[in-house]
């Protein structure tokens, strides 16, 4: 290959990568916020201003679930779970009755915080494997960067 072409490949190369990285930061291009791995959050803990949302998506291949603990909620939060039950008691009796409210690969789910504090969730058929997450709601403005 001529130089003028090895060099035109390794800036589209360069411009690729620079891509990726990009689309991991908030707001910048991003899909979610949230990945699954088979048995973890990742990231496990997100830090958020109060008013913004946060999207979770089911990169892995097992369903999964978002579920808040309840008694982990600030005061005033509202109870968030994938399914749309409106209690942990809820969404875990949909669970064992079938899957219900499992979140599937490439399926997203969303909450907006609009109360400071942190929030506690797991992962119902994984929550024995540790599969846990936090969201912490920060009272303040959302910087351009978010
Ligand atoms: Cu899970």
């Amino acid at each position: 290959m001529d130089r003028r072409r090895y060099l035109a490949a390794a800036g589209a190369a360069a411009a690729a990568s620079l891509g990726g990285c990009l689309g991991l930061t908030r707001g910048e291009n991003t899909e979610f916020d949230v990945g699954m791995r088979p048995s973890s959050f990742d990231p496990p803990t997100v830090t958020v201003a109060v008013g913004e949302e946060v999207v979770w998506e089911n990169t892995g291949t097992r369903d999964h679930t978002v579920t808040a603990y309840e008694a982990s909620l600030p005061d005033g939060a509202e109870f968030f779970a994938t399914g749309g039950y409106e209690s942990e008691d809820a969404a875990r009796q949909a669970w064992s009755n079938g899957t219900q409210g499992a979140l599937s690969n490439g399926d997203q789910f969303t909450h907006t915080f609009e109360i400071p504090g942190e929030y506690d969730y797991f992962c119902i058929p994984h929550e024995s494997g540790g599969m846990v997450g936090r969201v912490i709601v920060e009272d303040r403005t959302p910087t351009a960067s978010e």
